[in-house]
């Protein structure tokens, strides 16, 4: 046996060979690299023939094969979409019917602001902070507090959670003026609370576009002071947000935008919207949307979406659609 067949690479050096022969460097550009590095140009040159010819190399390449197909399609979409229209826009435009909504929004995803569609819900001009005070001040709520001192606030909102009355939290949002740190989020699920029973009563369910019996977990409310920002991330089902009080600016990116999955952790991407210069590789072309009260915007799945409060700020999001809306595996950032 040859003194070069005792030696092994490096486990480092093996995974760096495995992944830029997958990605479909040739051996003999590989190998003068390790040589490089130190290691004897006979055993470098064995150990790529080699790993080529492993069957488990084999089977990785046809597996990687069909994520290439998948990738192509979408990069195929996001270039005629970007060559479509460089600076995006999300259309603002009344309600449409029921099956105008399904068939341009909901079934291709295309995200838009239906103007004033909510503008008669009973909710809209009545829901305000002060309302909430007098009429639903002693129901004990969760909410979180915190958020400015920890990066990674949205995806820790349980570990920030706290519990207490709904006017103390509602005293607390009014000192604190324009802040990122308090928030009461989707997630604390106080929609729920039989106390809040009341409340949807002053929610209305579009015919044909919203079941009303489907609104158990299907339904949030969010109220927060101006400056809270919801950091890019994705839905797992569609989302009609309806915005009661105050504006919130969306900015939106389609799914096809996959450079965002580069850094994404669960359904959260590693960029910045609103920071574009701290991610200098990347370059999105986000489209902006604003949303005031009686305004709904469609939020489809997938979509990345990125949230300031402009205002003092109480939304809906309804998620209880007549059709189905159970996306949970769609988590991108999650495929290993
Ligand atoms: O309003 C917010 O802060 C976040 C809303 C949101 O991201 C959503 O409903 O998916």
């Amino acid at each position: 046996m040859s003194a070069v067949a005792e030696l092994r690479l490096s486990p480092a050096h093996q995974a760096w060979l495995a992944e830029n022969l997958l990605r479909g460097s040739p051996a003999d550009a590989l190998v003068p690299l390790l040589v490089g590095q130190g290691v004897p140009e006979a055993l470098a040159r064995a150990e790529a023939e080699a790993m080529l010819r492993s069957p488990v190399f084999v089977g990785a390449r046809r597996v990687l094969r069909e994520g290439r197909q998948h990738t192509q399609v979408v990069g195929l979409k996001r270039a005629v979409a970007r060559e479509a229209c460089p600076a995006p826009v999300v259309e603002r435009r009344p309600l449409p019917s029921a099956d105008e909504f399904f068939a341009r929004y909901y079934g291709p995803g295309v995200p838009a602001v239906f103007e004033g569609a909510a503008a008669s819900w009973p909710a809209v001009g009545k829901w305000t902070p002060a309302w909430f005070a007098e009429h639903y001040g002693a129901v004990e709520i969760e909410y979180v507090a915190g958020r400015e001192a920890d990066p990674l606030y949205d995806r820790h909102t349980p570990q920030l959670s706290h519990t207490g009355r709904l006017d103390a939290y509602l005293a607390l949002l009014e000192a604190a003026g324009e802040t990122n740190d308090l928030y009461f989020v989707a997630n604390n699920h106080n929609l729920e609370r039989p106390a809040f029973d009341a409340l949807w009563d002053d929610l209305c369910w579009p015919e044909g576009i919203l079941n009303p019996t489907r609104r158990q977990k299907t339904a949030s409310l969010w109220i927060g002071p101006a400056g809270t920002v919801t950091p890019l991330h994705h839905d797992t089902c569609n989302v009609f947000f309806v915005q009661i009080h105050g504006r919130k600016r969306f900015h939106f990116a389609p799914p096809t935008e996959t450079d965002l999955l580069a850094d994404a952790q669960a359904m959260y991407a590693g960029a910045d919207p609103e920071h574009p210069e701290r991610t200098p590789g990347l370059s999105i072309p986000y489209a902006r949307a604003d949303v005031g009260p009686g305004d709904v915007l469609f939020i489809p799945v997938g979509w990345w979406h990125h949230v300031r409060a402009l205002d003092t700020s109480i939304s809906v999001a309804l998620a209880g659609f007549t059709r189905p809306n159970w996306f949970d595996w769609y988590r991108p950032g999650s495929v290993k």
